[in-house]
């Protein structure tokens, strides 16, 4: 298959990368409006078909997908020219500015009979993956309570400027992927419970929030990330678990180590992703999921099967981050039926 790839900036240097390595795809044009970053992608890649405008690419056409790795504000436009295009559509999280972008661009797609997928790759994070396909297996009978943890005090700023100068930060940015693997442990969510903070004087958005979130299937669920967390080890960008089981109980703690006890038994696992040829501690952790799931979407494409994080699925996840914000504006849980 051919791909094209929009917006050439901090983190598409990742899917770059990732594409070289998967199977059964290659990236044949790029498009920035930045003359600057394109042509360095387009050196750093090997890639010749360079366009500095998204219309005039979809309108000279050769490829199969496009992966669009921009900031949120040009997600709907550039999902709807794709879907014009007639072509199949990798998105980058977080999908849409609003619940009425998200489920227009999942209409646009799904009219074409082609696939979407949410570029929501923290669930392919071979540690985190790990731990649930633990869980889906039955490693510690029915889970009951789950904590998904993500703390730090990791400079994320200068490499992405603008995540400083939003009105919403931690949840809109980094909540959604922990959120998500939430989801992808415990099922879906009826209600949920949000407080927020902004610790950092020198951004806009908050940078913690603690969740609380009832789960469909009976989980109860703390969902909680800081980036203004000072601690030793610092575990930036590690997930980490906690999950009592009606027969046992799972933990992945810092440094990757998985711990499950069951029986008076204990196994521990040092479930340490590799760092790729291309990648840099202590972003192999992402970047290694990066490749997974662009492999994942192409294996899907090819068996006809639909990707673990389409559109329609990603909705709930990005449901999680509304109602999130509705509920710490509010001061009230928030059932998810609401949105
Ligand atoms: P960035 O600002 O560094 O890069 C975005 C690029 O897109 C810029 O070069 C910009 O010129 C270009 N662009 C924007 N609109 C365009 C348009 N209409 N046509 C052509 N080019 C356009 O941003 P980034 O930090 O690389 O983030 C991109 C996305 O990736 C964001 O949505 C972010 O949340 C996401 N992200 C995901 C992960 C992850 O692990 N999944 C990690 C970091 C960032
Ligand atoms: O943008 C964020 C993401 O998706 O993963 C980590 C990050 O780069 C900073 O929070």
């Amino acid at each position: 298959m051919k791909g094209a790839l929009i917006g050439c900036g901090f983190f598409a240097r990742n899917q770059l990368h990732g594409w070289a390595d998967v199977t059964g795809a290659e990236i044949v044009a790029i498009c920035d409006r930045d003359e600057t970053r394109l042509a360095e992608a387009g050196e750093a890649f090997g890639i010749d078909r360079r366009y500095a405008d998204a219309a005039e690419m979809f309108a000279a056409g050769g490829f199969d997908f496009v992966d669009i790795a921009t900031t949120v504000p040009s997600h709907r436009p550039l999902v709807e020219m794709a879907a014009a295009a007639g072509v199949h559509v990798i998105c980058q999280k977080p999908f849409a500015l609003n619940m009425d972008d998200a489920r227009a661009m999942i209409a646009a797609v799904e009219a074409t009979g082609k696939t979407l997928m949410v570029h929501e790759n923290f669930r392919w994070q071979s540690a985190v993956r790990a731990a649930i396909e633990a869980l889906r297996g039955g490693a510690i009978g029915t889970p009951f309570f789950g904590r998904v943890s993500f703390r730090s005090g990791y400079d994320v700023f200068s490499g992405q400027p603008y995540l400083a100068e939003g009105e919403r930060f931690i949840i809109e940015d980094l909540g959604i992927h922990i959120l998500d693997i939430a989801r992808a442990l415990f099922g879906d969510v009826d209600r949920i419970s949000a407080t927020t903070r902004r610790i950092n004087p020198n951004i806009r958005g908050e940078d913690v929030a603690t969740m609380l979130l009832s789960h469909g299937g009976g989980v109860t669920s703390v969902v909680d990330c800081s980036y203004a967390t000072r601690r030793m080890p610092e575990t930036f960008p590690e997930t980490l678990l906690e999950i009592d089981g009606t027969q046992g109980s799972l933990r992945l703690d810092a440094g990757y180590r998985l711990t499950i006890q069951r029986d008076g038994q204990e196994e521990v696992r040092d479930v340490s992703p590799p760092v790729l040829p291309w990648a840099e501690r202590p972003w192999h952790n992402i970047q290694e999921s990066v490749a997974l799931i662009q492999q994942h979407f192409v294996d899907c494409l090819a068996a006809g099967r639909t990707p673990e994080t389409s559109g329609a699925d990603n909705l709930r996840t990005f449901a999680l981050v509304e109602a999130a914000y509705l509920s710490a504006a509010e001061g009230r849980s928030v059932a998810l039926s609401e949105l």
